[in-house]
């Protein structure tokens, strides 16, 4: 059931776990959103983002209408012309200058159906395979680790797995924050299993430690080492499972000779010769075995080579194709496997199939109905802009994406944006760091919107589902592309009125695996579904060959056949490789970057609710007490971090699960939260070989204590433009927003840089804090707080943003004053 009782179902927006909401619209406005008890992937449980969900979907700062770019200056247009400029820069930009002269940046937060058109109009029309994703620097090592091992970008576990398990390893995974559905299900079967193990490899003691058994510190970019150094001590311990392999597999000689060539896996890894055996043991003794992988194995310049060496091991050991056990590479954003599905990604052509192949392109041609298919692989998203760059590519259209803060070297990234001569953003969102370098602004429906499928990470499709009304001319995506797609002559072939058409179209493409090379993905059971069975689809867990209509929970790979041309998985030989960049005497710190629990990436969304914004409110480094004891940096004051590429500020964090000599700084943080705390700004752009994902988490920087002795507060019912020179940052409370602004400079000039605010201005004095209200009737639209001794606290920033939402009829300014000065 769709709906009962009001309640509609549908699926959070956020991360790759996929929870089933329920989500009803009050009285008032306000959307209720609450766990969705028949969801295999949740049963009803939500994580923090989950529950204020509700909270995020108010019009603050909304693009409204498509807006163009004219002589400097942003201008309304209509929606006809807006598509019809996009159409038309393309159509010219491509005759003048060829296929390969545009290009599609897109997003694992787009729909299948969005994503299956816009890959359809650049690989099957436009003739490019000029369109990547930010999957890319997000899960590209995984595919590269999926398809050189199982011949297939297939994910072989279901959730359900982490429950039948007696260890679960975490590799370079936080699940505690960035999966916490999935991480709540192991602590309960841990709670209810005693003796599930649970071990987490990852340089820092980061949160999903508090269940764990074991944590081992490696070094930074040592994970090959350390899967190497299990495989020899398979081989060496009669832990291997020789019928397996004999029977299944391929190069597994060649893969253990490289693995036993690593020696010295405890120097390389960091880790004491007891804890490598503990670890190892663990492994070897036990049958069933799930090893989640996430980010700090795949954004390295070996990602893809962490992979097959995790892989390895359970193909070693014969650990995969049965309940409890397998590799796991957990998905991070909603729709990070819709895009891989779909094949929304420059290396790969559509529905997995392969440039390679040409009998699979000739399936693909005639299902389009196409002469223009491209041929080869188009550019990986660095290279990409590095293309923008140098002004090979001349018009690009970014969806649903913010790469001016998060792919790496965000100076270079904005640059080559201001130089290309037509950039197009669709967004949600008008001020982002993105749209600030557009040329034409498209207004894309957000979540509760918006209409189509999303797959998570155990293959489940799941509905996204229209709750509320789209605010201004907001449009969905499927159909803004298909609009541009017509009125660049494919009338035809985009001729859609309904997501569920392109979800139709699509699973009958999957279904062409099937006489060109048999593959799990195959959803040819949805190929003719109604618009009526589309509307109520339940989740379904691919391959979907009939429509499934109770739960299932489906492994891969039960019958030990995989998808290479032999039937058998590969094994691979890997060597561990250093980083490529390396501490200096200059550079003497490790930068490691990832994500906080209330934050979603470049917060356009969580940023927007107040009881997301409490947890952590400020951009932090967490830094060992001892490394900060080094640099003179005190817990909570302001510290700058730099290398030859930029500069970042933020707050101290102390925090003792640190390596010494490491950092560990959040990514959410940008130009529109902060003064200068986007980590890409010091990320430089190196990239695994094979998968072209960045190197996120290891920079070498150096670190300097930034003197501010003087702090103001400012609570503000309208967003402020604040320069550079002072460290601030920027929070949603109710009503407004807080900026808290740190300084070596007179508090006096700091004031009167503040932007002018009109209203009748009331104001007192007490020791040393200085409190100023500035009103509009019974309303206060900005109180501003100074004080001359050091550091307010969050205490003293919750009683100011309290105060703020308050009205003099419940309280005057100046009872807020006195209550100020009694309490602090
Ligand atoms: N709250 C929240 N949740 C999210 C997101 C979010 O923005 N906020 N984003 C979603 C997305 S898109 C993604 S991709 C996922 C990411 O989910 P995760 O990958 O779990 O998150 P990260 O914090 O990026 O990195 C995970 C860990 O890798 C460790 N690490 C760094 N270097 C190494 C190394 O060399 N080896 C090993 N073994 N570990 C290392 C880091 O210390 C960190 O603890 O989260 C998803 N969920
Ligand atoms: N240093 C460092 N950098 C990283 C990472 C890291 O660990 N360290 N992680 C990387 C990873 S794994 C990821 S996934 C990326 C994430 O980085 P981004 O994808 O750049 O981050 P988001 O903030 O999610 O950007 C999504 C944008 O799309 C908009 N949007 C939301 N929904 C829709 C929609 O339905 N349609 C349209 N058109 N727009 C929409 C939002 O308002 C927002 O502007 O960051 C990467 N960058
Ligand atoms: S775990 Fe992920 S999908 Fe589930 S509620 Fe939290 S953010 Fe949403
Ligand atoms: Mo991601």
């Amino acid at each position: 059931m769709v709906t009962h009782d009001g309640w509609t179902k549908s699926t959070c927006a956020y991360c790759g776990v996929g929870c089933g909401i329920e989500a009803r619209v009050l009285g008032s406005g306000k959307l209720e959103v609450r766990g969705d008890k028949s969801h295999p992937a949740n049963f009803g449980k939500l994580c923090t983002k989950g529950i204020a969900l509700g909270d995020t979907v108010i019009e603050d700062g909304r693009l409204l209408y498509p807006q163009q770019r004219i002589a400097g200056k942003w201008q309304r247009v209509a929606w006809d012309e807006a598509l019809t400029t996009v159409a038309d820069k393309f159509t010219q930009t491509i005759a003048e200058y060829g296929p390969d002269s545009v290009a599609f940046y897109v997003s694992g937060q787009l729909l299948t159906e969005d994503y299956y058109v816009a890959n359809k109009l650049m690989k099957g029309f436009i003739g490019s395979s000029n369109i990547d994703s930010n999957s890319r620097l997000c899960m590209a090592s995984s595919v590269v680790g999926h398809k050189r091992a199982f011949g297939m970008d297939s994910v072989p576990v279901v959730y359900e797995d982490l429950e039948q398990a007696e260890v679960v390893i975490l590799v370079g995974s936080n699940l505690a924050w960035c999966h916490p559905v999935l991480y709540q299900r192991l602590r309960v079967a841990k709670e209810n299993n005693p003796d599930l193990k649970v071990l987490v490899v990852d340089p820092r003691r980061n949160e999903s430690c508090d269940i764990a058994d074991q944590h081992l510190p490696i070094h930074s970019g040592s994970d090959v080492a350390l899967f190497n150094g299990l495989f020899g001590y398979l081989a060496d311990h009669q832990a291997l499972d020789r019928e397996f392999i004999t029977k299944h597999t391929n190069q597994f000689e060649a893969a253990l000779a490289a693995a036993q060539q690593e020696t010295n896996t405890a120097d390389v890894t960091g880790l004491t010769s007891t804890e490598l055996d503990q670890f190892y043991r663990v492994f070897a003794e036990h049958k069933r075995v799930v090893t989640i992988y996430s980010q700090g194995v795949n954004q390295s310049t070996q990602g893809s080579d962490k992979v097959n060496s995790i892989i390895n091991c359970h193909l070693a050991s014969g650990k995969i194709g049965y309940a409890g056990c397998g590799p796991f590479s957990v998905t991070g954003q909603p729709n990070a496997m819709g895009g891989r599905e779909v094949g929304a990604l420059a290396s790969t052509l559509a529905a997995h199939m392969e440039f390679d192949q040409p009998q699979e392109m000739a399936a693909i041609r005639e299902f389009w109905h196409t002469d223009s298919l491209a041929s080869k692989p188009g550019l990986k998203a660095v290279d990409m802009f590095d293309a923008l760059a140098v002004g090979k590519i001349k018009a690009i259209w970014i969806m649903a994406t913010n790469p001016v803060v998060s792919l790496p070297n965000s100076d270079k990234i904005q640059a080559a944006l201001e130089n290309c001569q037509f950039v197009v953003v669709s967004d949600c969102i008008a001020d982002t760091a993105t749209t600030r370098c557009a040329d034409l602004l498209l207004p894309a429906q957000g979540w509760s919107e918006k209409s189509g499928t999303v797959t998570n990470s155990e293959r489940r499709i799941s509905r996204q589902r229209k709750l509320l009304a789209s605010p201004g001319q907001a449009k969905p995506d499927w159909w803004i592309v298909s609009q541009v797609a017509q009125r660049m002559g494919f009338k035809e072939q985009f001729d859609y009125h309904h997501e569920g058409e392109v979800f139709r179209e699509y699973a009958a493409m999957t279904g062409l695996n099937q006489h060109v090379k048999p593959r799990d993905l195959n959803l040819i059971g949805l190929a003719k579904l109604t618009d009526q069975e589309y509307h109520h689809l339940m989740p379904q867990q691919w391959p979907v060959l009939e429509y499934q209509s109770e739960l299932v929970n489906q492994r891969l790979f039960t019958d030990k056949q995989f998808y290479t041309a032999n039937g058998k998985a590969n094994f691979l030989a890997v060597s561990h490789r250093m980083p490529q960049r390396q501490i200096s005497a200059q550079y003497p710190l490790l930068l490691n970057t990832g994500r906080t629990r209330d934050h979603w990436h470049t917060m356009t969304r969580t940023g927007l609710s107040t009881r997301l914004a409490s947890f952590h409110c400020d951009p932090y480094f967490m830094i060992h007490p001892d490394t900060a004891q080094q640099y003179q940096l005190n817990d909570g004051h302001i510290a700058t971090v730099s290398n030859q590429q930029g500069k970042v500020r933020a707050k101290v964090m102390f925090n003792d699960g640190m390596k010494r000599g490491e950092l560990f700084m959040p990514i959410h943080w940008n130009e529109l939260t902060a003064a200068d705390a986007k980590p890409c700004s010091l990320v430089d752009p190196r990239v695994d070989a094979y998968s072209g994902q960045p190197e996120f988490k290891c920079t070498p920087v150096e670190i300097a204590p930034e003197p501010t002795p003087n702090s103001v507060v400012v609570a503000t019912e309208n967003p402020l433009t604040l320069g550079r020179s002072d460290y601030w940052s920027r929070q949603k409370i109710a009503g407004g927003y807080l900026y808290y602004i740190r300084s070596g400079r007179e508090v006096a000039q700091i004031l009167s840089e503040l932007p002018k605010q009109e209203g009748d201005e009331v104001s007192y004095r007490s020791g040393s804090w200085h409190f100023k209200a500035t009103r509009q009737g019974a309303k206060t639209v900005r109180l501003v707080v100074v004080s001359t001794v050091a550091n307010f606290t969050s205490e003293h920033v919750s009683d100011v943003a309290e105060l703020f939402a308050q009205t003099e009829e419940v309280m005057s300014t100046q009872q807020r004053f006195y209550w100020l000065e009694q309490r602090w």
